[in-house]
């Protein structure tokens, strides 16, 4: 039988990345995100290669809306929860609630929405990868709220393995530090050329570079596990430490 992966927020950066990726490996995608004409310009991509793909325009911010769009799912092989976003860059007392709402609604509610529906249509030898951060054990100004998003993606993705020890399901989470995706413009509410600047003088990591690690860590035996992996660029040693080239 065809094996089925389902990527949120596969219409950009690393979910898109980790979507082709995996059709190449022979999966058949279910794709999701907001923005539906980028669903389906990736489906076609896909479908070119040869393999279905599905693709699902949701908010996963809504319990209403996840429910609606991936309870009628079956048979999911891999899960990748990939959907969320960094938005603003400003101290605590002078966060935008408004972009606290969107980080903890999105990288943490909306990951647990989309776990809990989908979880029962995994069988054993299932897998499930948890996009986390290096903010998910580090923490850094003008960051609490993005980095407790994080710190909370990785405690679930530790209380989830343990869950789903039984079950034979295996989670991985994937924490990279950076990655040049559309992600610094999120962040900086469009602001394309301040976004540019956080990779000045570095060779940042590419959404087909996570994806490489994604595909590596879904293709192991049976018995084996990566628990975590944290990714950087060799410029790049922690969210505190990077070594920027003039
Ligand atoms: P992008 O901004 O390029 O992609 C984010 C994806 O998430 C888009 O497809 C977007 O789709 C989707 N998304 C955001 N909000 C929602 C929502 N409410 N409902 C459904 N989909 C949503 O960023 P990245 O690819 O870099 O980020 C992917 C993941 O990787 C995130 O969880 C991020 O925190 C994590 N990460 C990124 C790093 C980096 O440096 N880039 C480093 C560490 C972790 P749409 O807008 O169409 O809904
Ligand atoms: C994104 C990487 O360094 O902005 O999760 O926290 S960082």
């Amino acid at each position: 039988m065809k094996k089925q992966a389902l990527i949120t927020g596969a219409t950009s950066g690393i979910g898109r990345a980790t979507a082709i990726r995996l059709a190449s490996e022979g999966y058949d995608i279910i794709a999701t995100g907001r923005r539906a004409e980028r669903l389906e310009h990736l489906k076609a991509e896909i479908e070119q290669q040869g393999r279905k793909c599905t693709v699902l325009c949701f908010d996963v911010r809504s319990e209403e809306e996840v429910k609606q769009f991936l309870s009628p799912l079956e048979d999911i092989d891999i899960l990748v929860n990939n959907a969320g976003l960094a938005a603003g860059l400003e101290h605590i007392d002078e966060g935008d609630t408004r972009d606290w709402d969107a980080m903890i609604d999105t990288n943490v509610k909306g990951l647990l929405y989309v776990t809990r529906t989908i979880l029962p249509k995994m069988h054993e030898g299932g897998h499930v990868f948890n996009l986390g951060s290096i903010a998910g054990t580090e923490a850094y100004e003008n960051g609490a709220v993005y980095c407790a998003s994080k710190h909370a993606v990785h405690a679930i993705s530790q209380s989830m393995r343990a869950d789903l020890l039984k079950r034979g399901i295996k989670v991985t989470e994937i924490r990279p530090g950076m990655v040049e995706t559309e992600f610094s413009e999120v962040r900086f509410h469009g602001d394309k050329e301040r976004a540019d600047h956080v990779y000045d003088g570095v060779e940042p990591l590419t959404g087909d570079d996570i994806a490489e690690a994604i595909a590596w860590a879904a293709q192991l035996p049976r018995h084996m596990n990566v628990n975590d992996m944290v990714l950087m660029p060799a410029q790049q040693a922690g969210a505190f430490y990077t070594c920027r080239r003039k």
